[in-house]
């Protein structure tokens, strides 16, 4: 059971340097339907509370995830022999531990790159990961991955892709193919894409693990506010803001919104007074779920195959192979 009042931002943020994140911000306020990026939501409170997150009752895709990775990944890594895993977004890395155990076990592990905004986390994982992998090198790097990879030079052949979590579900399709074809253009033949992707399935499950009973949830997407307060001064009282997600079914996403209780006027220094009426929102996040023929569309467009998917049609959470098309 989490304990919110102990996940507090008690160390400075740190992150990628990021001038451009006041005009991104200038820019998504001004849309009509206020917008933020959802990976201002990850600082050192956020990714705590994203953790927490994983660990609800109602939050099926990283249980669900990590079981199908520990049912597929020895044969796979036997398959592919693989030298060097790449893991775009690695986060505290847990689990990269079960494809690093298969990659292990072939005996042919050499590289693993870890790359993610948050330094903090990075470095914390890179060193717990070189005490527990003796013989793996660990090179992370720190990077937007929806702007670049940042990737070393020398990676040994074949290397692994993996972008897991189903944090493609993020990305507007534009985005989405801009990111795949980005990972494309750094593979070779002999290399593979692993992707973990949310399915469509019953709404009110989709809903429910974006409504958790704890409230979780709701915390995590007011802290974005005080990454705002954090990184730009800003003024927003999350107090003044609610919680709201659901699921639209034409563009098959769930939303998350953060709601203005009241008429209010937040200053961004830089920017200027912010208007919310009581009632409007700023969307902070979509998530969106697919299916093998939108996963399938997706690969197209950036110039990868489906070269495995292996799941039962009743796992609410699916992980898929891709090759060079
Ligand atoms: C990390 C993007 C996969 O979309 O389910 C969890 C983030 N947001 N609960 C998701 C999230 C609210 C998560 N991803």
């Amino acid at each position: 059971m989490p304990n919110l009042a102990r996940i507090r931002a008690t160390r400075p943020l740190e992150r990628v340097p990021n001038p451009g994140m006041l005009a991104e911000v200038a820019a998504g306020l001004a849309a009509p339907q206020k917008e933020l990026s959802p990976k201002y939501f990850y600082d050192q409170r956020g990714s705590e509370l994203f953790e927490a997150i994983t660990r609800l009752p109602e939050y099926y895709p990283t249980r669900t995830e990590r079981a199908l990775l520990e049912g597929w990944m020895p044969e796979l890594m036997a398959q592919l022999g693989t030298r060097t895993l790449i893991e775009l977004g690695a986060g505290n890395a847990e689990k990269s531990r079960i494809i690093l155990d298969a990659m292990r076990a072939t005996g042919l592990a050499e590289l693993y790159v870890p790359i993610d905004v948050s330094a903090t986390f990075l470095s914390l994982t890179a060193a717990q990961l070189r005490r527990e992998y003796p013989g793996l090198t660990v090179e992370p790097a720190i990077a937007d991955i929806s702007v670049e990879l940042n990737l070393p030079r020398r990676m040994p052949r074949p290397a692994l892709f993996a972008f897991l979590g189903g944090t493609i579900g993020n990305f507007y399709p534009p985005a989405a193919i801009r990111l795949l074809a980005r990972v494309r253009a750094a593979m070779e033949p002999g290399d593979r894409f692993l992707m973990g992707v949310d399915l469509r399935k019953d709404i009110a499950r989709i809903e429910a693990a974006y409504n958790d009973s704890q409230g979780v949830t709701a915390e995590f997407n007011r802290n974005m506010l005080l990454v705002l307060n954090h990184e730009l001064g800003a003024d927003f009282d999350p107090a003044a803001f609610e919680h709201r997600a659901f699921y639209d079914t034409v563009a098959h996403r769930i939303e998350m919104h953060l709601v203005s209780s009241r008429d209010q006027v937040v200053e961004i220094p830089g920017l200027g007074p912010v208007a919310f009426t009581a009632g409007e929102s700023i969307r902070t996040e979509i998530s969106a779920k697919y299916d093998r023929a939108s996963v399938s569309a997706l690969f197209d467009a950036a110039g990868l195959r489906i070269e495995a998917w292996p799941i039962d049609p009743a796992t609410p959470f699916g992980l898929v192979v891709g090759a060079p098309a």
